[in-house]
């Protein structure tokens, strides 16, 4: 039985707590992810929630601490709906995995990435009423759930800047796709952090609590940054993947439909994606999709002409600024294996 009502082909890497992906083929063509397919990445067990005496404290550094249920937030304040991309920065962490060995983390391969519509409210009209105070810089969430892995014991938490969660885009949300949000992806009510790692999108939240500092959460400040002593992960970099054909399969020779998604992560753009199956001495620019909104990815296609042998299709992004996606894996790796943004390769057999 695959648990929580996910697709049967759900690539589980842990079931307690359930941690799986779905194979990258079942994500490509839609920009809207069903919940079934939808990846989940959980460092602790669901907390069973009852949505009625769920309650969420408003706090730390504002005018007007406020203790809110999901009725005040039904009726306070306006509803907002948003497309976002939720990416987890070990999404593609195999292919680091494969330069060097990450001891103790998930290998996400391609499918710690989905796209929902999320209902909810802004966080920054919560706080309007709130009252953040003149030395307010941060917003931390907390939630119920304990990770085993955090040192030492502690509840799940993270926080954004104030000027993220003042600016519109950050909601709590309590339906996905237009259902009620499942107890899996953070029901009753989770934070979306739209173009934000997707740690920072605090499931189960209880707490928001206006700080002078970070969170020092251990999923803030020890987990989830690129170096030890480096900054906390924020903002998602810009990068693709390809997401059919699937690693492995096997083709006829002859003219093959390639599909894929870029994100900026909402700060940058997509310009083009290209696509190759020679390692990149030639490219073809892939079919972009029209943008579903600044916060959601944006899927492509490309027609390839693959000769018979096995081969290599590789493709990168390149930003409205002139970036590109760094080509290989080995310059981005990093002892988390967070963010891997190199060239995605698939390599397919043509008979
Ligand atoms: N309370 C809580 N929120 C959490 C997590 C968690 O373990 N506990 N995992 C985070 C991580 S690392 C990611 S990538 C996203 C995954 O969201 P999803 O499971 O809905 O896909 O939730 C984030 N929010
Ligand atoms: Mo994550």
């Amino acid at each position: 039985m695959v648990p929580w009502g996910k697709r049967d082909d759900m690539i589980t890497h842990t079931t307690e707590p359930y941690n799986a992906e779905p194979p990258p083929e079942a994500l490509a063509g839609r920009t809207l992810t069903p919940v079934d397919t939808f990846f989940v990445r959980g460092h602790g067990p669901v907390p069973c929630l009852d949505p009625d005496a769920w309650r969420l404290s408003v706090g730390g550094l504002v005018e007007h601490p406020m203790t809110l249920s999901l009725d005040d937030l039904h009726t306070r304040f306006p509803r907002r709906d948003v497309v976002a991309t939720l990416q987890c920065a070990g999404d593609r962490r195999a292919a680091l995995l494969a330069v060097r060995p990450i001891p103790g983390e998930t290998p996400w391969r391609s499918g710690a990435i989905s796209t929902a519509r999320w209902t909810g409210v802004s966080l920054a009209d919560v706080l309007a009423h709130a009252v953040p105070r003149p030395d307010a810089v941060h917003v931390e969430f907390t939630a119920p759930d304990v990770s085993l892995e955090a040192r030492p014991r502690q509840t799940y938490g993270g926080s954004i800047p104030l000027a993220k969660a003042t600016a519109g885009e950050v909601l709590l949300a309590w339906t996905m796709n237009g259902r009620p949000l499942p107890p899996v992806h953070g029901g009753p009510v989770r934070v979306v952090v739209p173009g934000y790692i997707g740690a920072r999108s605090v499931k189960w939240v209880t707490g928001v609590t206006v700080r002078d500092r970070p969170s020092d959460n251990y999923f803030q400040a020890v987990a989830y940054r690129m170096l030890p002593e480096g900054a906390p992960l924020g903002p998602v970099a810009p990068g693709s993947d390809i997401l059919a054909p699937g690693e492995r399969t096997v083709l006829p020779a002859g003219p093959v439909m390639v599909h894929g998604y870029a994100f900026g992560g909402g700060e940058q753009g997509v310009d083009r994606v290209e696509v190759s199956a020679d390692g990149g001495l030639s490219w073809r620019r892939a079919d972009l999709d029209p943008a579903y909104g600044r916060w959601a990815w944006r899927l492509w296609r490309a027609v390839l002409d693959l000769p018979a042998g096995e081969i290599t299709i590789v493709a990168r992004a390149w930003d409205i600024d002139g970036g590109c996606q760094p080509e290989s894996a080995a310059s981005v790796w990093n002892p988390g294996g967070y963010v891997n943004n190199s060239w995605p390769r698939v390599r397919v057999v043509v008979a």
